[in-house]
């Protein structure tokens, strides 16, 4: 029997796990979730003002007219059985205490790249180093950002070894999802291999 007004629970989407993705302001966090989500995303867009430009840092994302303002939000069927529900990020620096709440319970990160303004995805990556929150970065492949090679990108991060790093095109849905199912793989595995530490 199925009563109105409750879901039903159903075996075939019995896990969901949280995900974050995050990165520098205009990278492409709010594109990333909309593309690939199978909900109607949840946004918390706001106008650029003028009264903001002296904060907002717009260098390099000059045709941008909205900002995140609180985080994103969508959900995606991996497989059978295993959905993700996806919080982005504000980009900006004044949403930092955001942050916290937002990272409680994730099971792993993505950190989007714009390889034209690298040095904005520092601030993530040192976050979830310092949270030992498995992350990859993916390089959002802006136009004639293509061509950077996934090694060189690892090394100007100075990422430890064996962190993913992957190309995608933040407004494809297949690009997306695969860079979310490099995230569960490996965090599933970090996440295993700290398990057996702690027992071993
Ligand atoms: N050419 C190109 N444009 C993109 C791509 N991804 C995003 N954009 C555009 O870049 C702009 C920034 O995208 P957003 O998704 O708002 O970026 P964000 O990271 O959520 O930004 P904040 O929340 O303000 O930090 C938008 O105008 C997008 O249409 C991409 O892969 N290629
Ligand atoms: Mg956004």
């Amino acid at each position: 029997m199925v009563s109105e007004g409750y879901d039903t629970v159903d075996d075939e989407t019995a896990l969901a796990l949280k995900i974050l993705v995050a990165g520098g302001f205009g990278v492409g966090k709010t594109t990333l979730v909309g593309a690939v989500s199978e909900i109607r995303p949840l946004r918390t867009e706001e106008l650029l003002s003028e009264a903001g430009q002296s904060v907002d840092d717009i260098d390099g994302v000059d045709r941008k007219v909205t900002t995140t303002v609180a985080m994103d939000f969508g959900r995606i069927t991996i497989r059978s059985g295993l959905s993700l529900y996806l919080f982005g990020t504000p980009g900006q620096d004044r949403f930092w205490f955001l942050w916290d709440e937002l990272a409680q319970g994730a099971l792993g990160a993505v950190v989007l790249a714009d390889t034209r303004r690298l040095a904005d995805c520092f601030p993530a990556v040192d976050y979830f180093e310092h949270r030992r929150i498995p992350f990859v970065v993916a390089v959002n492949c802006f136009a004639g950002a293509r061509g950077h090679a996934a090694q060189d990108v690892s090394r100007a991060l100075d990422l430890a070894p064996g962190t993913p790093v992957v190309l995608c095109d933040a407004r494809d849905r297949d690009s997306g999802k695969e860079v979310l199912i490099r995230l569960v793989e490996y965090a599933g595995r970090k996440h295993t291999a700290r398990l057996l530490d702690s027992v071993g």
